[in-house]
């Protein structure tokens, strides 16, 4: 039998580029007005897809605020930290890997806040107070929920009640509408915080980076025809390993025919209708959502393309120069620029005083009295 080459390329199919909604737009007004008020912005990422989850329109927005980033869903991934060493390397950024339902995980992030206060120069009276933002579906109400349960776990005043959940989650994106109201996630020091709904680009790049999002559920279901994103998914696979293993509960050796595939998964699962046909959409959507939910532990997955490559730090960073020039030539983000300036609305890396905290400021003082 000749060897197994798989597919170098793509092919570039019509799909949407954008899935840019009116509550996008909103969420992000809404970031531009409460920057000046943010000690921390708190930026997760999908680790199986970091570079396609990451918003430009952030950076662009939030240039001069203190940033932490978050790799969410490491229980999915095969994302090797050393390639997020190397590229963050490069910025000096802080980053972590997480899963944002593991308790562990949440307590080292409080820690990493709590010690982002204790260094702050001037302690804001009231609190750290901080916003979660990114790609929607990326885990961000689950890590609100996490973050309280442990933040909150050992204090006084609320060890007696149950610490119940505040964010609503969903395995769809879009299931956060709008900006929370201020939540509290520990008392000493307090640290505060905002849930965001998941913020997507006006357009993204190309249909790689679509199929990208729709593997890990950044985007609706029915945005893309299933065929075609277990195609990707394929192509994916194939090109991370060769040898068919992957996908060898199903068939005995490797394809680059989606239809082959689909085909031996309907047979396996005894699907297959007398004539020797079967339902796509439903077969389809039966291998997408084997990767994308991560149904076993050999299903842990990495999506993004440059990601699989291995791409250096070099590289890397022009990706990200590129996306932050042509996200800047979009109308949407000539509409913050309008409203809150080249910068976006911070004009200092620390939060303005409020009159709140100018109130808490002379409490302090005359307690001291
Ligand atoms: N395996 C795994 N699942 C996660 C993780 N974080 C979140 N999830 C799941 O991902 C889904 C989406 O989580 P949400 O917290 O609703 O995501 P979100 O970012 O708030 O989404 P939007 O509000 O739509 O922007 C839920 O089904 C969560 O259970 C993680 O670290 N690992
Ligand atoms: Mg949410």
């Amino acid at each position: 039998m000749s060897k197994f080459i798989p597919r170098s390329t793509f092919p570039s199919y019509n799909i949407p580029l954008s899935s840019f909604k009116g509550h996008h737009q909103k969420a992000l007004s809404k970031l531009g007005h409460l920057s000046p008020q943010l000690d921390l912005i708190i930026e997760v990422r999908d680790c199986r897809a970091p570079i396609a989850s990451t918003n430009a329109l952030f950076d662009k927005l939030l240039a001069t605020k203190r940033k932490l980033i978050l790799y969410s869903k490491k229980d999915l991934s095969i994302l090797k930290p050393n390639l997020l060493d190397k590229w963050h390397a490069f910025n000096n950024e802080t980053y972590m890997f997480i899963d944002c339902r593991n308790r562990n995980d949440c307590k080292r992030l409080i820690n990493t806040i709590r010690n982002i206060y204790e260094n702050l120069e001037s302690k804001p009276p009231l609190g750290l107070r901080s916003m979660i933002i990114g790609m929607p579906n990326v885990g961000k109400s689950t890590l609100v929920n996490t973050l309280r349960q442990v933040g909150l776990e050992n204090d006084k005043a609320s060890i007696s009640t149950k610490i119940k959940k505040v964010a609503k989650t969903g395995g769809q994106p879009g299931v956060t509408r709008s900006t929370s109201e201020i939540i509290r996630l520990s008392n000493d020091p307090e640290i505060m915080v905002y849930d965001t709904p998941g913020i997507s680009l006006p357009t993204v790049k190309d249909s790689g980076t679509m199929l990208t999002l729709g593997l890990v559920g950044c985007i609706h279901d029915s945005f893309i025809d299933p065929v075609i994103l277990a195609d990707y998914l394929l192509y994916l696979l194939n090109f991370q390993d060769p040898s068919g293993k992957l996908y060898s509960d199903y068939m005995s050796h490797p394809t680059n025919d989606i239809y082959e595939l689909m085909y031996n998964i309907a047979k396996h699962r005894n699907t297959l209708r007398p004539n020797g046909t079967y339902d796509e959409l439903g077969v389809a959507t039966h291998w997408i959502n084997l990767w994308k939910q991560g149904k076993s532990k050999k299903y842990r997955g990495l999506f993004d393309l440059s990601a699989i490559q291995d791409i250096n730090e070099e590289n890397w960073k022009e990706i990200n120069n590129l996306e932050r020039e042509r996200v800047g030539s979009m109308k949407v983000h000539q509409k913050l620029v309008d409203s809150f300036g080249s910068n976006g609305a911070s004009k200092t890396f620390n939060r303005k005083r409020t009159a709140k905290d100018r109130d808490a400021d002379m409490k302090n003082r005359m307690f001291k009295l």
